[in-house]
């Protein structure tokens, strides 16, 4: 049976959905098609920080006016890459304030001459406040350094003889109590010990504050009259799939939409017109995930043709969507997919490496999914912000559920529980939901990460964060993640899961390993006596330095990493047969965090180090989760096509 909440959502959604009141407003990932065409304007851009002391020089002098170098030096800089670790100024490593990119791109003649053509200007993620601008005139401002944003530049490219613009960024990575996540700025103004003007950036999440132009930056066209946004919705008849869908057009109001669903091999299952209705698909093929199935990830492709009637005649766009039909629900005990019940076995993440820091790059993140799987990963949250579209995408492709998080960690301010700053959550969640609300692989969203929900204002902030993301979302459960007390969370009984992160035998009882059984069953049985919610572990591990060995195992030791999850598993075996249905491993890899007694160069609890080699704790899990994998896949078939070579995984 449903739950209560999420029984009324299952109901309702599909009304609010067909009522309109789904999301408006696209922000579609920019595709080639026969409509559409693409320029990456990744590479070296040059770059300036603005080290005056009130930080304000580059907008005094109007650095954004002429090319960057004709008003000061500049360096070379990599997009998309964080700025701190590509340089060897420490300064620059550490600088707090706004730096400025700038880069000329040649446009293709057509795209400056065809008034017929839309030129947009996308940029994937700028750390934290973004302002841009184009041959000087401002175009965009954005806040948020996890989700993208774009400005229609067509005016500007088309208005003059010139076959080039020149893109200036000027980026700010300073937090605010109002910022996601938030943070303070600390104004030191004793001169015996520090020089006049100094300050630092506080904050109270535990990775390192990586700013700059972390995602591809790109031009893409479409036509004037264009298809702005499209919502799918998948839910199952029997053996037949229903997507529903939504498109969005701009630019026009005479035209016809038309839709096909083409399967694996290029078929066309069914087709639709207009900009609403139902495709219905006999035999589905369900997209399942990793390892529950002996064909998981299954995609089907949405083409959607616009034709628009303008004055120059009749147009033309195209738009091809990947698309998952599968179903998620929650009960008092179970998550389940497709109606199966579903166990998360899988890890937390960061986007953070060496040099790039933050910043996007094609082979680590081929190499994280291969890992992923070697490991038997079936999941992962995106620990503390939303990631690069691309890293959503290859998890539809492979099937790796995602929990999507949102940039809100270290909310532990009272401050931070204003109504300035749920308005700007409830934004984020947009933006968010907006941009991720057609990937199959996302079967939850997670408003927050810790927080200190114990406040008293942290009631009504998350009745509404959480109400507001389901009134934009109803296909989909919500959580956000604590480790308060189980009696003080007053956030706890608007979720529909409870993920609960906990360091037994780390943060307190250092070293003891023996009461880590005994604590985790009292934290589960709590939790689900009061809520009768089904919970997910959503952090467990220890830092772990590797190559460090001691038997018996003292902490830091890859011995006493390995020894604190064999505990945290025998409780885990007992509860997943009840009502816990994940286990998220903190962390996947090491990764940076703000310099500290605690850290030694950064978090160390990875089961991989930052460059991505197996401590023992990897092996340890992928047997674990191999097995996990052998007891969970449905139907009871054959799975072999998804085994790796040399695979625990048992036939
Ligand atoms: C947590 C946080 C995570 C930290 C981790 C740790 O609870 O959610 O961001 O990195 O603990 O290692 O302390």
């Amino acid at each position: 049976m449903l739950r209560g909440p999420a029984a009324v959502w299952a109901a309702l959604g599909p009304l609010l959905w067909a009522c309109g009141l789904a999301l408006r407003g696209g922000m579609l990932y920019p595709r080639e098609s026969p409509s559409r065409e693409l320029k990456e304007l990744n590479g070296l851009w040059s770059f300036r920080a603005d080290f005056s002391e009130n930080r304000r020089q580059g907008f005094e002098q109007q650095w954004y006016r002429t090319p960057l170098r004709e008003s000061g030096p500049t360096l070379d800089m990599p997009v998309p890459s964080s700025f701190n670790d590509v340089g060897q100024d420490r300064q620059l490593r550490s600088f707090v304030g706004w730096v400025w990119y700038e880069r000329e791109a040649t446009l293709p003649q057509r795209w400056t001459q065809d008034l017929g053509t839309r030129v947009v200007l996308r940029i994937g993620s700028a750390h934290y406040y973004a302002i841009v601008w184009v041959n000087g005139v401002h175009v965009a401002e954005h806040e948020g350094g996890h989700l993208p944003f774009e400005a229609d530049i067509s005016k500007l490219v088309q208005s003059g003889p010139l076959a080039s613009c020149r893109i200036t960024v000027a980026i700010n990575n300073t937090l605010t109590p109002h910022t996601l996540p938030p943070g303070t700025i600390l104004h030191q103004t004793d001169t015996s010990k520090y020089p006049k003007g100094y300050f630092v950036q506080n904050i109270n999440f535990d990775f390192f504050n990586y700013a700059g132009l972390h995602r591809p930056v790109l031009l893409y066209t479409t036509p004037a009259t264009y298809i702005d946004d499209i919502t799918v919705s998948t839910s199952v008849d029997q053996d037949t799939g229903l997507v529903d869908y939504q498109i969005f057009v701009e630019g026009g109001e005479h035209f016809q939409l038309e839709v096909r669903l083409l399967d694996e091999e290029g078929k066309a299952v069914a087709r639709g017109t207009g900009g609403r209705g139902q495709l219905q698909v006999p035999n589905a093929h369900l997209w399942w995930p990793y390892l529950m199935h002996e064909h998981p990830a299954y995609l089907y492709s949405l083409e959607v043709r616009l034709t628009a009637q303008t004055a120059a005649g009749s147009v033309s766009d195209f738009y091809t969507l990947p698309v998952g039909i599968r179903t998620v629900a929650v009960t008092e005990h179970q998550f389940l997919i497709n109606g199966k019940p579903f166990y998360f076995h899988g890890v937390n993440k960061h986007e953070d490496a060496d040099i790039r820091g933050k910043g996007f790059d094609w082979p680590l993140l081929v190499k994280d999914f291969n890992l992923l799987r070697w490991l038997g990963a079936n999941a992962f949250r995106t620990s503390h912000y939303p990631y690069a579209e691309e890293v959503m995408q290859l998890c539809d492709r492979y099937g790796i559920v995602v929990i999507d998080e949102s940039p809100g960690v270290g909310i532990v301010l009272v401050e931070s529980y204003s109504n300035v700053s749920l308005q700007h959550h409830l934004e984020v969640m947009e933006e968010l939901v907006r941009r991720d609300k057609n990937h199959p692989a996302v079967v939850m969203w997670s408003v927050a990460n810790e927080p200190a929900s114990f406040l008293k204002p942290a009631g009504y902030y998350f009745k509404t964060l959480i109400a507001h993301t389901k009134a934009l979302d109803p296909s989909r459960p919500v959580t956000f993640v604590t480790n308060s007390n189980y009696e003080a969370d007053l956030g706890a009984p608007y979720v529909d899961v409870i993920c609960v992160n906990s360091y037994y035998s780390w943060y307190h009882d250092y070293g003891h390993m023996e009461v880590i059984q005994l604590q985790l069953t009292t934290q589960f049985e709590n939790w689900y006596r009061t809520y009768q919610k089904p919970i997910i572990q959503s952090e467990y591990g220890a830092d772990t330095i590797a190559g460090f060995h001691q038997d018996p195992p003292l902490m830091f030791s890859e011995e006493y990493q390995k020894g604190l999850l064999e505990q945290y598993h025998l409780v885990l075996d007992q509860k997943r047969k009840e009502y816990v249905v994940g286990e998220l491993i903190w962390n996947f890899a090491d990764f940076m965090t703000n310099q500290s007694p605690q850290r030694v160069m950064g978090n160390k609890k990875g089961i991989f180090t930052r460059q991505r080699q197996p401590k023992g704790a990897a092996f340890l899990l992928r047997e674990r989760y191999w097995k996990l994998a052998n007891e969970t896949r449905y139907p009871w078939s054959a799975v072999k096509s998804q085994c790796l070579e040399n695979s625990p995984f048992t036939l």
